[in-house]
């Protein structure tokens, strides 16, 4: 009985520590910003991207310019539902995410894959 606590609360420990590991997913995050490699996402290299996405170079990215027709992109990143997404609500994602404050997302702050 003893033994059985033991290693239920062995698979449990080993579960939550793979769970808060730094998994793959934000490794993946990371690589997709990380234009100069060096781990970690500056606000330059996340501002880069929604850049890269405001082909008209408005300043916005609009339903037509966001990938994936909008929808998830337009929920997280159009707070104000006025169907663009300025640089402002960008990159607040970028502070949210920053979570130490340094002006980087590293790995340990980066999401992972959203839920499928
Ligand atoms: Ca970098
Ligand atoms: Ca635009
Ligand atoms: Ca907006």
């Amino acid at each position: 009985m003893i033994r059985g606590i033991a290693l239920l609360v062995t698979i449990v420990l080993v579960f939550s520590v793979s769970t808060f590991a730094q998994g793959p997913g934000g490794a993946e995050f990371i690589s997709r910003f990380d234009t100069d490699s060096d781990g970690k996402i500056s606000k330059d290299e996340y501002r880069a991207d929604f850049d890269k996405m405001d082909a008209n170079g408005d300043g916005a990215i609009s339903t037509e310019e966001a990938p994936t027709g909008g929808g998830d992109f337009m929920g997280k990143f159009d707070p104000n539902n006025d169907g663009k997404a300025t640089a402002e609500e960008y990159m607040n994602d970028f502070t949210q995410m920053d979570t130490s404050g340094d002006g980087f997302v590293d790995v340990s702050e980066a999401p992972g894959p959203p839920p499928a």
